[in-house]
């Protein structure tokens, strides 16, 4: 056989655009060129496919099942971890709290029962293959059940005259110490406070706004009808008892 360089002219052109048309084929057929990033001839820079379906829903006290529906085509799935935040700004990126790395990819449900506490949280899945290219996944949010009033990530409750949180939040998941201390009690501030008091329909009391040390932790509070004050010191605590005050508390459900 005669080489390339013994070829009339003629010859080499063919030559040359069946190499050039040959080389075009096997790049651009999907399955081909699949087949060559599988096998290491190109570097894979295709993600994974995205996730199928991916939800939230509080199913318990402290627990959030998140249901992980993967696409009918799993190959290219080396890793998926799931990110966590508190609230429901999604995890930005892969970052946030890491919830749990899977490596095996049928569809399930997985009990989040390590979040710090009740409310809303928001998840992302970070989709990994080989090569560590990455695909985010669709944000899923737990559905809090709330049975009060739902305000600035807590569920409210006013509670009877005389009555503790953890009376109030009885049979309601109890007492949330973020949201009844945190955010409208001593960890808070009036502003807040004043707007769980009316968003659970407490008006026409003086606003008296904070009120000093002496009194045990109710913070939120209203004096029946006559006066709206938070108590800022010393802490508020789920625990106690204000005789002939209604206090604000922050309840699971
Ligand atoms: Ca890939």
């Amino acid at each position: 056989m005669r080489s390339i360089e013994h070829m009339p002219q003629k010859n080499k052109k063919l030559f040359f655009w069946i190499a050039i048309f040959s080389c075009l084929v096997s790049i651009s057929g999907d399955k081909v060129s699949a087949s060559y990033y599988n096998r290491g001839f190109f570097a894979d820079r295709v993600p994974p496919p995205q996730l199928a379906a991916f939800s939230g829903v509080t199913a318990s006290s402290n627990a959030i099942n998140l249901t992980i529906t993967y696409p009918s085509d799993t190959s290219d799935y080396e890793v998926v971890k799931i990110y966590r935040s508190s609230g429901s700004t999604a995890p930005v990126g892969c970052n946030g709290d890491l919830v749990v790395t899977l490596s095996s990819f049928t569809s399930f449900v997985y009990p989040d029962a390590n979040h710090p506490e009740n409310g809303v949280f928001s998840y992302r899945a970070c989709i990994y293959d080989k090569q560590n290219n990455v695909t985010m996944s669709q944000v899923a949010q737990n559905i809090p059940t709330c049975s009060g009033v739902w305000s600035a990530g807590f569920c409210w409750y006013l509670g009877a005259a005389a009555s503790s949180c953890d009376t109030a939040c009885s049979s309601h998941n109890e007492c949330n110490i973020s949201g009844t201390k945190g955010y409208a009690g001593s960890g808070g501030n009036w502003t807040q406070c004043k707007g769980i008091l009316n968003a659970l329909s407490v008006t026409g009391a003086y606003d008296a706004g904070d009120a000093g040390s002496g009194n045990a932790g109710y913070g939120c509070i209203t004096y029946y009808n006559y006066y709206n004050y938070r108590i800022t010191d010393p802490g508020t605590t789920c625990s106690a008892v204000a005789t002939d005050v209604r206090r604000v508390c922050a309840c699971g459900n």
